[in-house]
């Protein structure tokens, strides 16, 4: 058996930052990645076009200066390439390496009640069983892919790709008619670059979505000289805005604001805000009608940007508040549609029937194809942590406890699951935030968590029952308010068939739920339970 302080499931950004913080502070920590190689989900999205859409000064970590300094990113929003080159630097630089071991899959963990301590079984290259007092889950929240088993796939005599789950070696795929399924941000990205490379290419869209473009463009070197300058300040305001992405939020009201001043910030935002563009005005997610004004502002520049106009009909999303769906931050999405060598097919009038050894069936029509990508996301937020099993106080299981929904105190941790901790967990804003920004609070909050326990000479830390049931309660009641329900989307669970539809993330945005965790940590970490006899360590 091997024993360590703390065993971490994933090697992206959050187990990274995990094994760094605390390998620092004194802990033996190992962490365990299921993949072949750092990075989490930069490592397995590689399809044509991935790129982050949040800005790379922000999409980066913040805890070390002279990493901010050294590393130079090439455009405002990074390719997925580029990501992946900064977690090895970032890996090498910190001496990572050594305590990830690849191609190792958490499968099982259970705790032991009288030791306190968790007994985890891996398979793979370092498989085995662990004894840690703390396990981490760096899962991610879009990690495990949603593949779906469409009647007939099993006889498609081409190549079916996931955009999660792009292929290591180069895919060429000039020359051929290839089927994209799915318009998320995934759809959107791939889209207008595989429209550049193939001969033919179909959309199959289930949802239409409210696109924002990106206006990416390289970075100058007095742009990143600026942005060195000021680094500290920059990530201070991010910090404080309530979506960790430093956009100073407009306290005007949408409909309170005259039509043409409306047009004007809308058209400024348009051009500048990116994924932003959703806090045009403070009460976008909060009004229907104030959110009207911006869906309408978009299925305008939607029909501005496509030729056919019944091909843009089909284009505007309808019948959902713009947001409720996370919006796509895209780089030529609705143009690609006005290419001689693009389809679109939308499945509401014509659902695909079936795929065949040629192709897709729709009702209308069978489409002849060389390969199908799916671009159809993920289990959200929960299905890296319901994957293995995890067995917490009495034998219950973390999919028992979570069987009507995921219900954790803070999105850090969860009753009956004692020195379990989540980054970025369902219940914390993360999803709906810069997610590196919120990963790295939660590690720091968690090392505070610790040093707390530490000083109180106790080896056991858990979510009391009642303080879960408040938090959940309160994240219901904080989405309740919003529009953000009133969307099938992943938020909800919506993405996959038979999965509780509960709205997971927090919605209270990045500072208010920052001052929570302050609170919190004020108040002697209360709502968490301190147990055991281990020499206390003062603070
Ligand atoms: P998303 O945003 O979940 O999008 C998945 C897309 O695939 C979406 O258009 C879905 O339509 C469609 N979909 C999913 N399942 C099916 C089936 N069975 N048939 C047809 N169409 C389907 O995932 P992405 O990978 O694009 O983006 C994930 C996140 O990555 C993104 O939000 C950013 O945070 C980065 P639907 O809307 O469900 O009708």
């Amino acid at each position: 058996m091997r024993q360590v302080d703390m065993l971490v499931v994933g090697a992206g950004f959050a187990g990274l930052r995990t094994l760094h913080t605390f390998r620092e502070r004194g802990l033996e920590v190992a962490v365990v990645e299921a993949n072949d190689g750092l990075g989490g989900v930069w490592y397995v999205n590689r399809y044509p076009g991935a790129r982050c859409d949040v800005e790379s000064y922000d999409y980066s970590l913040s805890f070390s200066p002279e990493l901010e300094q050294e590393w130079r990113w090439s455009e405002r929003y990074a390719t997925q390439p580029e990501i992946l080159r900064y977690v090895d630097h970032v890996a090498e630089r910190f001496g990572l390496r050594r305590d990830v071991h690849l191609s190792t899959r958490m499968t099982r963990a259970e705790y032991d009640e009288d030791a306190h301590h968790w007994t985890v079984t891996t398979e793979g290259d370092t498989a085995g069983t662990w004894s840690a007092r703390y396990l981490v889950m760096a899962t991610g929240q879009l990690s495990v892919t949603k593949q779906p088993q469409l009647e007939g796939q099993d006889d498609f005599r081409g190549r079916i790709l996931h955009t999660g789950a792009w292929p290591h070696e180069p895919v060429d795929l000039s020359g051929q008619r290839v089927g994209v399924i799915g318009t998320g941000s995934s759809g959107t990205q791939l889209i207008p670059v595989l429209a550049r490379e193939v001969d033919h290419l179909t959309v199959f869209q289930r949802t239409p979505n409210f696109s924002i473009p990106a206006n990416n463009a390289p970075l100058s070197d007095e742009r990143d000289a600026e942005v060195k300058a000021t680094y500290s300040e920059r990530r201070e305001r991010a910090r404080r805005s309530p979506s960790g992405l430093g956009f100073a939020p407009n306290k005007q009201s949408a409909v309170e604001v005259p039509e043409d001043e409306r047009r004007a910030l809308y058209e400024e935002q348009w051009k500048t805000a990116g994924f932003g563009f959703l806090l045009a005005f403070y009460d976008l997610m909060l009004d229907e009608r104030a959110n009207d004004t911006a869906a309408d502002f978009i299925r305008a520049k939607i029909a501005e940007k496509v030729d056919d106009p019944a091909t843009a009909e089909r284009l505007m999303p309808r019948g959902y508040p713009f947001g409720a769906k996370r919006p796509p931050v895209d780089s030529g999405y609705f143009e690609a549609f006005n290419r001689d060598n693009v389809d679109l097919v939308d499945m509401r009038d014509t659902p695909l029937e079936r795929i065949t050894e040629k192709g897709i069936r729709t009702t209308a029509e069978e489409i002849e194809l060389d390969t199908i990508v799916f671009a159809t996301g993920f289990d959200a937020m929960t299905g890296a942590l319901l994957k293995p099993e995890i067995v917490g106080r009495g034998g219950r299981t973390l999919r028992e406890h979570w069987n009507s929904g995921p219900r954790t105190y803070l999105g850090v941790g969860v009753s009956g699951f004692p020195n379990l901790f989540v980054i970025a967990g369902p219940g914390s804003p993360s999803l709906l935030s810069n997610v590196l920004l919120s990963i790295e609070a939660h590690v720091d909050w968690i090392a505070g968590l610790l040093d707390h326990a530490a000083a109180q000479g106790a080896d056991e830390i858990e979510a009391s029952a009642q303080a879960e049931v408040d938090w959940v309660d309160h994240v219901n009641e904080r989405a309740a308010a919003t529009l953000y329900p009133k969307a099938a989307s992943y938020y909800m669970g919506a993405e996959v068939p038979g999965k509780p539809r509960v709205f997971m993330p927090y919605v209270g945005g990045v500072r208010g739920y920052r001052r929570t965790l302050d609170q919190v940590a004020g108040n002697d970490y209360e709502g968490f339970v301190f147990v055991g006899s281990r020499e206390a360590v003062p603070a």
